[in-house]
Formats: structure tokens, C-alpha cells, sequence
């Protein structure tokens, strides 16, 4: 039986991830977990706890008093945000991070947490990124998921404990905002189509950064953590992507079901050389072999269902 420890519950992954895990395990199974509280599914549909990531004792607390067998580890500040605030990203970040995996290894619980394409940097090859290829970013949100493949690993090595990860791109979806990321773009652009019929994009025109919806990401989790542990030659963390886009292939698709809509450009410094310094387009080869990766929606299919979502 699965009993699930959601930290970071009320954010972009995590609201979505907790509606499907409860409906997939059952509502009292999946004990979500955030530092802040508001009316919403999450708190609503089952149960719901106050919890600081930073905060080891009590995190141990909760995930005792609920006997989990699972921790999905979620809280963490974006690469923009982090980037704002570097020292408070580390250790929000990482501190976060050791908590959960100390009590994992406490009570022998499976462990999941997401990497990113931030773990990636300038020197990585750009196109068709290998699973195992060169990392040295140089963002703090990128040396922090650097550093949790590598922790994740150690505990899996060190410890036994079953940690597993994905390397998240940008996630794309109608129901919860993303907040403090590179990628917020390719969000926001569907609800400001929806809106006003236009948006503005911090980033560049021709940069190329993959992209994933919501829904595949959601599944990717899911099936991982499910997955034959001996199939498993990687852990921490597979690469995973659906779609290598720039916010012209945004407008062009939009355009299609919008045909009123325009994009214009007031490039940020800041979240464009990030974005510069991420891969063009990952290779998810090791996901698909290793525990069957696939997901269902590209760019097009993605549209269609969030601007109807959205309208
Ligand atoms: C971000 O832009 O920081 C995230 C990510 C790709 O990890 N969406």
C-alpha cells in the first residue's frame, strides 16, 4: 500500500500531483504538506499539514504520526527567484532536501524529487543532451540540483533508500501558476492569449527550451515510482521532455485557434541568460528504455486543450 508524504503541496506540481495521487491511492493516503495555508483542493480533499521543509524534526513528526511509505519531496524555489535570493535558495533548497532524505532514510520510505534542465549549464552539449553528459551550471538553482542528483544518489548508494528523480523541463498547465521560474513564460502566454489577446515574453525570440504538460509530467512520476527497481540503471535523475520550443512556435500555434493573437518581446537580462545557458533540447532516451517514458501531448495537442481549458 502507498501513504504518501507531499511536501511543497500548494505549488505548481504539487496541487496537481496530490488530485492524482489521492484519486490513484486514496484521499487519506496522500498527506500534502506546504508552508503556508489556503482554501483550496489541496487542504480540502484530504489530509493537510503545516510543514517548513527546513523544519527536520517536524517533518519526521508528520511523516510518523501518518506511517507513510513515501516522501515526495516538491518544495523548492525556482531558478529566478533563486537567483534573486541565492543564499536563501541554497539553503531552503538544499536543506530542504537533506530533511527529507534523512527521513526517508529514518523510516525506509521510497523517495521521489525533481531535478531539472537547470541542472545543466553552458559547457553541456546543447542538442540532444545526453542523460549523463557534463554539468556545471551556473545558477544557484542549478548547482542545487546538482547537488540533490548527487545527494539522492549517495542515499541510494550509502543507504538503500529508494530515491528516484526526473529532470523536469518547463511544465505547462492551466490549473496552478508557476512562480519564480525561467519557464513561466510558456505558461503565462496561453492565459494572457485567453485574456487579452497578447502577451509580451521576457525571453528571446529563437531560444529553444523543452517543454512539458502537466499531465505527462504527472504520469512520468507516477510511472517511475512504479517502475521494476532492477530496470533501473539510472536514478537521480532521468532526463524527461515532450516538446524543444521557442515563443514564436507559442504564437504560431496559438495564432491557430487565436488568430487575433500577437507576441512582442521586453527581454529580461536576467531569465534570458539563464535560459541561455539551459540545453535546446534534451534526450529522454534512458526514461524510455529504462521504465517505458511516453508522453502524450506535443506542442499542438498541448494548445488545443489549454486554451479550451483556459476560455
Ligand atoms: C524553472 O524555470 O526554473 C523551472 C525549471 C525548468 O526547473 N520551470
Amino acid at each position: 500500500m502507498k501513504r504518501i508524504l507531499v511536501t511543497g503541496a500548494l505549488g505548481q506540481i504539487g496541487s496537481e500531483l496530490v488530485t492524482k495521487l489521492r484519486e490513484e491511492y486514496g484521499a487519506s493516503n496522500v498527506i500534502a504538506t506546504d508552508i503556508r495555508k489556503i482554501d483550496s483542493e489541496v487542504v480540502e480533499s484530504g489530509p493537510f499539514e503545516l510543514l517548513d521543509v527546513t523544519d527536520g524534526k517536524l517533518m519526521s513528526e508528520i511523516a510518523k504520526k501518518y506511517e507513510v511509505d513515501t516522501i515526495m519531496h516538491l518544495a523548492a524555489l525556482l531558478s529566478a527567484k533563486a537567483e534573486s535570493n541565492p543564499f536563501f535558495a541554497w539553503n531552503l533548497n538544499m536543506g530542504g532536501l537533506v530533511n527529507a532524505l534523512e527521513v526517508s532514510r529514518e523510516l525506509n520510505t521510497q523517495f521521489f524529487t525533481p531535478s531539472s534542465i537547470g541542472a545543466f549549464g553552458p559547457s553541456t552539449p546543447k542538442d540532444q543532451t545526453p542523460q549523463d553528459t557534463i554539468q556545471r551550471p551556473t545558477t544557484m538553482y542549478g548547482v542545487n540540483k546538482v547537488s540533490g542528483e548527487l545527494l539522492c544518489d549517495y542515499y541510494y548508494h550509502k543507504f538503500g533508500v529508494d530515491t528516484r528523480g526526473v529532470r523536469f523541463p518547463g511544465l505547462i498547465s492551466y490549473v496552478t501558476l508557476p512562480g519564480g521560474g525561467t519557464t513561466d513564460y510558456a505558461v503565462e502566454i496561453y492565459y494572457e492569449a485567453v485574456k487579452r489577446q497578447a502577451y509580451t515574453s521576457y525571453i528571446q525570440e529563437g531560444t529553444y527550451m523543452d517543454m512539458m504538460y502537466m499531465p505527462d509530467a504527472l504520469d512520468a512520476i507516477i510511472q517511475l515510482m512504479e517502475a521494476d527497481p532492477n530496470k533501473l540503471k539510472h536514478r537521480n535523475a532521468f532526463n524527461v521532455t515532450a516538446m524543444s520550443v521557442a515563443p514564436e512556435h507559442f504564437e504560431e500555434e496559438i495564432k491557430k485557434h487565436i488568430p487575433a493573437f500577437t507576441l512582442s518581446y521586453n527581454v529580461d537580462p536576467i531569465r534570458q541568460a539563464i535560459a541561455d545557458s539551459w540545453p535546446n533540447a534534451i534526450d529522454a532516451t534512458a526514461a524510455k528504455e529504462e521504465w517505458g517514458f511516453k508522453p502524450k501531448y506535443d506542442l499542438c495537442s498541448m494548445t488545443k486543450d489549454m486554451l479550451s481549458k483556459l476560455s
